[in-house]
């Protein structure tokens, strides 16, 4: 194995810290840059030849002719293919156990992440609120969260009884349920459990405070931080419609 040196490009946004939790857990040493949102730096020229869609988050390796990688997902399993010889997270001799871990880290990619994002835009970044949307949105958050509770019956993860990258990426959108407009997790108790479960993981807790200290558990206890970054976030919503 190549000895890593990579660069992270990222912000402590949900999406963001999936890529620091799983650089964490592999124990691979990196570099971080934080990707100014505010200032508009993630649609910049040089920015823009590393990742085409001008978001965070994004990784160089340098030890690979800097070859750069993005979306969160194809970061992680890159990390993983050519940085895990131990199979900390992701199995490669196995095929169908490899196939469940990729089946529910497509499951998040696909199911969670942008439903939780629609659900972010109505309750977070939109001015007016549309009740009929933000309900909707918690309906579809709660469908695939009961998906998730059924699968945790009698277990601790959700491949194999042991962590993997199935939790990695799924538990920072999770974590964040009460941002995406669904207060409580309590009806959902085995997915409550994974959430407090993976709450102790020393690595994955580095991770979420990358590259600045964890902004859910932020907006979590000081609603008036909240407020603030919605407040911000609006208006720079607004300007990208002009
Ligand atoms: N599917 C992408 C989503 C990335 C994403 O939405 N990033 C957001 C922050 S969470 C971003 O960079 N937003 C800035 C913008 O849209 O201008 C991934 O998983 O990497």
């Amino acid at each position: 194995m190549t000895t890593p040196d990579i660069t992270l490009y990222t912000y402590g946004t949900q999406n963001g810290v999936k890529v620091s939790v799983v650089l964490e857990e592999l124990g691979i040493p990196y570099k971080v840059k934080q990707v100014e949102l505010g200032k508009r730096e993630q649609y910049e020229p040089w920015y823009l030849k590393i990742n085409p869609n001008g978001k965070i988050p994004t990784i160089v390796d340098h030890s690979k002719e800097d070859f750069s990688v993005f979306e969160s997902t194809a970061i992680a399993i890159y990390l993983c293919e050519n940085y895990d010889p131990e199979e900390k997270l992701l199995p490669k001799n196995d095929p169908k156990l490899r196939s469940q871990v990729i089946q529910w880290v497509m499951f998040e990619t696909s199911g969670i992440a942008p439903a939780q994002g629609q659900s972010n835009f109505y309750c977070r970044y939109l001015p007016e609120k549309i009740p009929f949307a933000i309900n909707n949105c918690a309906k579809e958050i709660k469908r695939l969260y009961g998906v998730m509770n059924k699968s945790l019956e009698g277990k601790e993860y959700l491949v194999g009884n042991k962590f993997t990258l199935a939790d990695a990426m799924s538990y920072p959108m999770i974590r964040g349920h009460f941002f995406s407009g669904v207060e409580s997790i309590d009806e959902f108790p085995n997915l409550k459990a994974w959430v407090e479960r993976i709450d102790t993981r020393p690595a994955t807790q580095k991770g979420l405070n990358v590259p600045v200290p964890d902004k859910m558990k932020e907006y979590r206890e000081n609603p008036e931080k909240l407020e603030e970054f919605e407040k911000l976030i609006q208006s720079f919503f607004k300007e990208k419609q002009t």
